[in-house]
């Protein structure tokens, strides 16, 4: 059964952000018709990069992508709204820009793999893995007039 509630953790890469993708990247999550619940710019550190990806540890491609995600700010979202992990995904595109159609974020703008420009959840149990690790303080409880008009 989709969750009208399902909350998924995106994230604006360091790329994303330097090439001042990020209203175009936060209206596309608006318009599609999600709930944003958190929202924060921040520099962080490798270790905290390295809990963020600790299922990458240890593969070659790891000491360069902390590298790359802790060299400047990221933006830090929830978005909340029916089965929003999936289709946080879909707006992504592939894990290979190249291979992302057009019409998803890294289709429209990304080239290469370690500069993929948006970051977003794999699955339900990863989503609330990174909310917490990035959201220790919690989200924002509010009632938003649009669902109404959004979800059934
Ligand atoms: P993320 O949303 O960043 O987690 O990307 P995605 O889930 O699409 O892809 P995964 B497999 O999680 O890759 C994480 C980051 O590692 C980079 N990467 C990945 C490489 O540089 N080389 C590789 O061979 C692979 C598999 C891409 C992702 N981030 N960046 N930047
Ligand atoms: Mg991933």
């Amino acid at each position: 059964m989709a969750n009208v509630n399902e909350r998924t953790y995106i994230m604006i890469k360091p790329d994303g952000v330097q090439r001042n993708l990020v209203g175009e990247i936060i209206g596309r999550f608006e318009k599609r018709g999600f709930k944003l619940i958190a929202l924060k710019l921040v520099q962080s550190t490798v270790e905290h990069f390295e809990k963020h990806y600790a299922d990458h540890k240890g593969k070659t491609f790891f000491p360069r992508l902390i590298k790359h995600m802790a060299s400047s700010p990221v933006v830090c979202m929830v978005w909340q709204g029916l089965d929003a992990v999936k289709t946080g995904r879909a707006m992504l595109g592939a894990t290979d820009p190249l291979q992302s159609p057009v019409g998803t974020i890294r289709g429209d703008y990304a080239l290469a793999v370690g500069r993929s420009t948006c970051h977003g959840s794999d699955a339900i149990e990863s989503a609330e893995y990174e909310i917490k690790l990035w959201f220790p303080e919690g989200v924002v409880q509010y009632t938003s007039a649009l669902e109404t008009w959004i979800q059934e």
